[in-house]
């Protein structure tokens, strides 16, 4: 039902022929996973006024000032939600992430569309997000192809082994491991850390949500990891961007 809604909404916005001549469509993007790799932080912060388990988190503070911010403190990337049912975000505040700054750009949605691609690339992002809980494997292998043809990275994630095992029959960029639990919303490290050993070397490993606290990131990089994506520790402050600044110095 969900699903229906927002492809003939989205699909009535712009014709994918009409997004392929945007200004954005042909500039050369930024590798995420590259960064991670050349990076001592690791840290892909990103923008999020609300969610489903907190409700509100972040009403004062605007895309653009978050970006710069952001930028200023050294993080890797920026993750921007353009969901606006559970998260209130919308496409337009990629546009925005896009015009404040050149960090790495990752389009934080639920992708189960191909028009979502074309659109996310015109609208300035590097990277999409593809979650393994939603998608088959044929849906995880087309949309890779189509996110590579497009000049796009795939951060692929994951929450247990199932999902891992049915995503590694493609050539994905990175993997993320989800630490929150999507029915509880409970949040535990035990998932990076059990899902550590099982992702081959070659793929950038990121652990997601539920990081607060540089310590558990220093565990988790001995694991392996490289990326850690982080919204709450930074967006539920008044300053979201001089709390990343702080993590990472
Ligand atoms: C960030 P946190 O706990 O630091 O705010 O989590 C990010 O991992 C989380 O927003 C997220 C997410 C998602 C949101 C991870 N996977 C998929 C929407 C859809």
């Amino acid at each position: 039902q969900h699903k229906k809604r927002e492809i003939t909404l989205k699909k009535k916005l712009i014709p994918v022929q009409q997004l392929k001549g945007g200004d954005l469509f042909a500039r050369p993007t930024h590798s995420l996973s590259g960064a991670l790799k050349n990076s001592k932080s690791g840290v892909i912060a990103e923008f999020k006024r609300r969610s489903p388990s907190k409700s509100v988190i972040n009403h004062h503070s605007t895309v653009e000032n978050v970006a710069t911010a952001y930028e200023k403190a050294g993080v890797c990337g920026m993750s921007v939600l353009t969901d606006s049912h559970f998260f209130g975000g919308s496409p337009e505040d990629l546009q925005i992430a896009r015009a404040s700054t050149n960090l790495p750009l990752l389009r934080k949605d639920f992708m189960i569309d191909e028009y979502q691609f074309y659109e996310a690339r015109a609208l300035g992002a590097d990277v999409v997000l593809l979650i393994a809980a939603i998608l088959d494997k044929e849906d995880i292998r087309k949309f890779t192809d189509l996110a590579h043809q497009l000049d796009l990275e795939v951060l692929l994630e994951v929450h247990n082994r199932a999902e891992l095992e049915k995503s590694l029959l493609t050539d994905i960029d990175m993997i993320g491991v989800n630490n929150r639990n999507l029915k509880t919303f409970e949040v535990s490290l035990e998932t990076s850390r059990e899902l550590a050993p099982l992702i081959p070397d070659g793929i950038v490993k990121v652990s997601e949500s539920g990081l607060s606290k540089v310590r558990a990131i220093n565990e988790l990089r001995e694991m392996g990891y490289r990326g850690f994506l982080i919204g709450e520790t930074f967006m539920a402050t008044r300053d979201p961007g001089h709390q990343a600044a702080e993590f990472i110095k």
